[in-house]
C-alpha cells in the first residue's frame, strides 16, 4: 500500500521509517511518504495558517494552502482525490482509531494522511478534502504528526512482511481469532523468578489445554476492560 502523510514536520517520520517492522513492511514493497504541506504553499513566507474567524485563541490551517498541497502532490483536484484514495484528517475530535478502523485501513491500496497543527483544520478541508477524520484517543495533542505515527505503526504491522513470523498479528488483542478480546497473558524463562511461577498447564505440554487456558484469560480480560 501507499500511505502518505502531509505535514509540517516530514523529518519527524525519518526516525519513524526506520524502525525495524516499518523498514519491513517498506522492504516487502509499501511506501511511506512524508510530504511538506510548506512544498506547495500560495502565500509568501511559508505561510499555512491563519488566525480564525469570529476569534479565539490559536491558528487555523488555511484550506487554500492545502488545496495547492495536494493539488500539487497529486495533480489533480483535491475534491476528486478523496474518491480515489482515502484521504483522512487527524483531528482529536475524529473517529476513535481501533482495530476495525486498522483493518480497514489495511486493506486499502492507497491512504493519505493529513496532520493539523495549532488549534486543527479549517473546516472546509475536512469537509471537501477528506473522506474521514480519525482520532487517536480524547485528548489533544500539539499536532497530528504523532497520531498519523499511530496510524501507520499498526497498519503497516498488519501488512504481509512487516512481522518476523507470519502468524504474529494473528492471534493478538482484539484479533477475530481471540473474538474481539484481549490478549492471553504471555510469560518466558525462568519459569521461577523470586517464588512468581508461571501457570503449570503453560508447562504441560498438552497443548488443547494451553489453548483452552489462553482463551478463558482472554475473555476475562476482555470482560473486565483490562488488558
Ligand atoms: Cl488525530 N490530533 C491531535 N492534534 N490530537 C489528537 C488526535 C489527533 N487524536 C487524539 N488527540
Amino acid at each position: 500500500m501507499q500511505l502518505d502523510v502531509v505535514t509540517l514536520f516530514p523529518q519527524w517520520f525519518d526516525w519513524f521509517s526506520e524502525q525495524r517492522h516499518v523498514a519491513n513492511a517498506l522492504a516487502a514493497g509499501n511506501e511511506l511518504r512524508a510530504l511538506d504541506l510548506r512544498e506547495h504553499t500560495p502565500l509568501s513566507g511559508g505561510q499555512v495558517d491563519d488566525t480564525p474567524f469570529g476569534g479565539g485563541a490559536g491558528m487555523v490551517l488555511r484550506v487554500d494552502v492545502m488545496d495547492h498541497a495536494l493539488r500539487g502532490f497529486y495533480g489533480i483536484d483535491p475534491v476528486d482525490l478523496r474518491r480515489e484514495r482515502r484521504v483522512i484528517a487527524l483531528t482529536p475530535g475524529g473517529r476513535i482509531l481501533d482495530e476495525a478502523l486498522v483493518n480497514e485501513l489495511a486493506a486499502e491500496p492507497a491512504v493519505t494522511l493529513l496532520c493539523g497543527r495549532y488549534e486543527g483544520f479549517d473546516e472546509r478541508i475536512v469537509q471537501h478534502f477528506c473522506s474521514d477524520a480519525v482520532s487517536i484517543g480524547r485528548y489533544v495533542l500539539a499536532g497530528g504528526e504523532l497520531a498519523a505515527m499511530v496510524v501507520c505503526d499498526a497498519v503497516l504491522r498488519k501488512l504481509p512482511g512487516a512481522l518476523g513470523h507470519a502468524d504474529s498479528a494473528a492471534e493478538e488483542s482484539f484479533s477475530a481469532a481471540l473474538g474481539g478480546d484481549p490478549e492471553y497473558p504471555h510469560y518466558t524463562r525462568p519459569a521461577d523468578y523470586r517464588g512468581w511461577n508461571v501457570p503449570d498447564v503453560l508447562l504441560s505440554g498438552h497443548h488443547e489445554e494451553i489453548r483452552r487456558w489462553r482463551r478463558a484469560r482472554s475473555r476475562e480480560r476482555g470482560a473486565t476492560g483490562g488488558a
